[in-house]
This record gives C-alpha cells, structure tokens and sequence, in this order.
C-alpha cells in the first residue's frame, strides 16, 4: 500500500520528492519545520475493500454502545449468562425529526463523488515557511513532554468548512505565509473555486482542488499554550467515510464543523447526512469531546445572526444527547467564520457579534480536559503504516505505554521480536514518548513486507492478544434494504487501525429493548435497531482488546457496501 506521509516542504524538495522514493524522501524531511507539519494520510486499502456505494439515511435512533458520558441519558444495565461483563447502554431519547428543509444549498451534488478514491499521486503538502533543518537533534525530552499532546478530528457534513478552518488555523498559528495564501487565492480562481483558497492548505491533492472535496484525511501541527495539537482533517463527503473512520479512530476530541449558511445547516443534519452519521461514529470511535463549531457565521444569509445560532443549537442538543454525549460536560458550542478567520484565535470585536461573549476557538480548544492517560500501562501502537528507511519504519498512535530507544517489542500478531532504533514525534526525533503522540517509529529484527496496518506494535512482558474470533455487543443500526441480521452476515470490520472482513457466527443473545436485559429465548435473526451478542469470526488474526480492559482497542463498527451497519464493542476474546 502506498503510504504517502509527507512532510511540509519546498516547492525545491518537492521537486526532489517528485523524483525520489516518496516515503524514505518524506522521512529525511523531518526537521524542515519544527510545530508545522502537514500530512495528508492515503487510505487506498480502505476503499479497495470497500465498495463505496449511496450511503443512505442512519436512523437517528442509534446509540452508540457504552455511550458512558451521558449522564443525563437513562441507562440501561445489560449482564448475560455468558461471562459477559454487565454492562451500560444508553436508552434513546426522542430526537426532533422536523427538519426537512429542502432547501440544498451545498453546492456538491452526488456527481461529486465520481473522484477516484485511490490516488497514484500522493497528497502534495503545502509550503509553510522553511526553517532551518537540524541534523537530527534528540529533542530535550523535559521540552517535549511540557505540554501535552491531543488529536482533534475535524468531521461534519461536505463544504461546512473543517479544512478551512484547518488552513486558517495554519495560517493564524503563523505557518503558511502571505505568499503561499496568494498563490491559493490565484490558483482558486483559476478553478473558479475562488472561495476554496483556505481549504487548499488542507486539500493538498490536484482532485481534491479541483472539486472542492476532502478526499484523504488531512494532517497538521499547531500549539496553543498549553497543547499541542494534531489536526486530523477528516472528508465530508458521504463516499469516503472509511477515512473518516480511520481519522477519527486516532482522535483524542472532535471539532464538529457546522455549517450556519440557509440550507446547509438543514441537509447535514438531516437523514443520511454526515453532521449526523459523523457524530454517531465519532462517539463509537472513542471521541469523547466535541468542540461544535457552527461556521460561516459571516455568510450573508447568516450575518452573525443569534437566532440562526441558537436555531442550530436547539436542534443539535437533543441529537447529541441522544448520540450518547453528554451535552454539559463533553459538548461545547461556538460560533466562527473559518474563512475571515473570526473567533478562532482571538475573541471578535463586539461589532462584529455583539451577543457572544464566550470563548474563541483556540481557547475552547486549550481549555478540553481529556481523561490522563496511562503512561506505565502495557505498550501499545496500532500500526497504519510502514515503509523502509534504514531498517523498518512503523507509523501509528501510542494507545498505551511509553516507549523508549533501544526497548525491544514484539509486533503482534505475527510475535517477531524487534528493537527500536529511533523514535520521531511530529518531525522530531525523540528518546522516549508516551500516550496519545502520533509516532513513527524505526525498527530492526523485521522485514517491511511482513508487517500489515492493523499489526500491533506491543510490549513483550504483555502483548496485545490476537485472536480470529470474539464475542461482541452489537448495536444494529440499519441494514442494507432492512435486510435481517443472521449467523452468516458479513460485514467489514473496522476496529482501531484493522479493517478486516468478518462474518457472524452466532447470535447468542437479544437485548430487550423495553426492559434492557437479556430475552431468554434463543435468537436466530434481529432486525434494525436490535441490540445484540454475538461471535464474530475474521478470516486473519487480528489484534484487538477486550472494550472493559482497554476501550480503545475494543469499539468497532461494522460497515457492508459503504455504509456503516454496526456499531459494538468487544466483550470477550475466543483463541
Ligand atoms: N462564507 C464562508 N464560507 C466558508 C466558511 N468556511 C468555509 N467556507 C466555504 O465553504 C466551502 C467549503 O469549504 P471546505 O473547507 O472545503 O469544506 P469541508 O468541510 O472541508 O468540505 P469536505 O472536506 O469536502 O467535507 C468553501 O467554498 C469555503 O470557502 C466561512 O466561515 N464563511
Ligand atoms: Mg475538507
């Protein structure tokens, strides 16, 4: 699979990079920039699997299993006969259905999607302005560990701006100059996509411009004063949720981009549009905050008007509720334009929006508590790519653990013993790291060509178990054509950086629905909407975790033809 991590360059290094092996050139770029760095993700593997096809409504009646944060929710204590752990679900709540505007505003159509989703080129990379290149200076491990270190998926519906605000968060936090904006501008109005300028620091592949969609997830590095971040800017559009999926598997928090414009607000909340299915992934894949950004605050069918703020508000409350978050603690609502730049770094002007007296978007973004992670718990680095430099080099997220040079790991699940030769964070290189940093990581005692993404980069004393069948608790949301779920669907499994095909091997139980425990009649088959246990086979080993143990590595969702149909966690491990 073609792995085009790429780092922030010139356009010198990228006609260099044009000529070289993209992935070793990327690799030896690491010091070019110090916080900036851009990086677009190739998820070719995803969409070779998947068969993106209409990605039609998810019911709003979805609750993502353990959807622990909403307290305001009712519960539900579930046990079972079968060792499963007891465990919550959430009871729906009503969510308003009355929005039917038809008033499309967006200006992508379904044509859009004709985009081929595997791309020979890799993503180019935006020119940030050039710092001096280091000879690989370890970075002072106190220095790097000051602040801490988030990952922040930016979802929402196609065209509600996330790569945008992505770019003017570049832009604001000083790394994309006035030159390289001025050359966007000219090259979106060359596209007669005068208004996309901002969204090409973002949108870095020649499709991509030229229809204004986020096709592969987007990456980037910004500080604020107490944070840095990594922004995982995640497509929109309804053919490329498998990547959305894989950016939001990697996030710590969300920032939910709504767009405030007359229409657009309508057809992303509605039935089968992303604001929804994007906010019911997200809660599935472990995003426990979101930041709610209603954008285009400036747009003159909005014009900063709190009416239409409070309208969005009003209606995204009870949907979120009912998505499983809980509205006091883990949401957060503010208003921006990403285009003007308004609200994001500094609080505005009074005259621009006398009624808002909240936070700005950097702010907001400092203040997210997020749950501490265990730095002492068993290694654990999903891995979504690897390629060769100087030995072999893995790319993925700490889940759990630290890891320090020199340590030996075993990658799971095919137990080859290897030994870390160097560490890079970002784009520098590092001793040690921990939880949550997005690392690559240079390995000895195996071979490129034997390592899958999925593989799991763990620690020796406890490695990650690997099995080809488990037990889940599956939420069904909707099936293809109300289809009924029985032993023998199958289904593609996404669950941390796996995505693997999968049937079902045996519905073990049913969850009533009224009474919240498990029927005692035998289940054959269950429809939309069931709650279900059930075992689950993949044709490969795969490494996953119990949900009770680690969280992370236990929530999954279950997609068949482009659409997701499941969502569930792991609730035990069968060799
Ligand atoms: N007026 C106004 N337009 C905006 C604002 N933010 C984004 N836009 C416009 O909305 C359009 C889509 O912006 P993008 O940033 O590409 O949207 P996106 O959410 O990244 O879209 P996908 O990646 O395809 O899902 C562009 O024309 C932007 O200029 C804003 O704050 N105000
Ligand atoms: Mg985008």
């Amino acid at each position: 699979m073609a792995c085009p991590l790429l780092s922030a360059r010139t356009s010198i290094q990228r006609r260099a990079f044009e000529k070289s092996d993209q992935r070793r050139y990327e690799f030896q770029q690491r010091r070019i920039i110090s916080s900036a760095s851009l990086i677009k993700f190739h998820y070719s593997a995803l969409n070779h699997i998947l068969q993106f096809t209409e990605m039609d409504n998810i019911e709003e009646d979805i609750r993502a299993l353990q959807l622990d944060s909403s307290a305001e929710d009712g519960k539900m204590v579930v046990s079972n006969e079968n060792g499963v752990e007891p465990e919550e679900l959430v009871v729906p709540d009503n969510v308003e259905e009355d929005l039917r505007d038809e008033s499309h505003t967006a200006s992508h159509t379904e044509e859009d999607a004709d985009l081929q989703t595997e791309h020979s080129e890799p993503k180019a990379v935006v020119e940030v302005k050039e710092q001096a290149s280091a000879a690989e200076p370890i970075e002072d491990e106190v220095e790097k560990n000051k602040k801490r270190h988030l990952n922040a998926v930016f979802i929402g519906h196609v065209d509600a701006g996330k790569s945008t605000i992505g770019g003017q968060i570049l832009y604001l936090s000083g790394q994309v100059d006035e030159r390289t904006i001025q050359k966007y501008e000219k090259e979106a109005k060359d596209k007669s996509r005068e208004s996309w300028y901002m969204a090409y620091i973002m949108d870095t592949n020649a499709e991509e411009r030229v229809k204004g969609i986020t096709v592969e997830v987007g990456r980037a590095h910004f500080e604020t004063e107490t944070t840095r971040f990594t922004i995982l800017d995640a497509p929109g559009h309804k053919s490329y949720v498998p990547n959305m999926i894989s950016g939001a598997s990697q996030a710590d928090i969300g920032v939910l981009v709504i767009s405030a414009r007359k229409g657009e607000f309508e057809t992303g909340y509605e039935r089968g549009g992303q604001t929804r299915e994007h906010v019911q992934l997200a809660k599935t894949l472990g995003v426990s905050k979101l930041l709610v950004v209603v954008n285009k605050m400036d747009e003159p069918t909005v014009n900063w008007s709190k009416e239409r703020y409070d309208e969005i508000e009003s209606k995204m409350v009870p949907f979120l509720k009912s998505s499983g978050y809980n509205v006091k603690k883990d949401i957060q609502f503010l208003p921006i334009s990403g285009l003007h730049g308004t609200n994001m770094q500094t609080r505005m002007d009074k005259k621009v929006c006398p009624w808002w007296n909240g936070q700005c978007l950097f702010e907001a973004l400092d203040a997210l508590e997020v749950p501490p992670r265990d730095p002492n718990g068993p290694f654990r680095m999903p891995i979504i790519d690897k390629f060769k430099d100087m030995g072999t080099v893995v790319m993925g997220k700490v889940e759990s653990g630290s890891v320090r040079e020199g340590n030996n790991l075993v990658i799971m699940p095919n137990k080859v013993q290897v030994k870390v030769l160097a560490i890079y964070c970002d784009e520098d290189k590092v001793r040690t790291a921990g939880p949550g940093e997005n690392l690559r990581v240079r390995l000895s005692g195996i071979e490129e060509e034997d390592i899958l993404s999925g593989f799991v980069l763990s620690s020796i004393e406890k490695p990650i178990p690997a099995v080809n069948e488990f037990v889940a608790q599956l939420h069904i949301l909707e099936l293809l054509d109300n289809a009924i779920f029985t032993a023998g669907y199958k289904a593609v499994l996404h669950i941390h950086s796996v995505v693997e095909e999968c049937e079902i091997i045996e519905l073990m139980q049913q969850i009533d629905p009224k009474t919240r425990k498990p029927m005692k009649k035998k289940v054959l088959f269950v429809k939309n909407g069931a709650v279900v246990i059930c075992r689950i086979q993949v044709s490969n080993m795969i490494c996953i975790e119990k949900f009770s143990d680690f969280q992370q590595l236990g929530r999954f969702t279950l997609r068949t033809e482009g659409k997701t149909v499941a969502i569930g966690k792991v609730t035990d491990l069968r060799a």
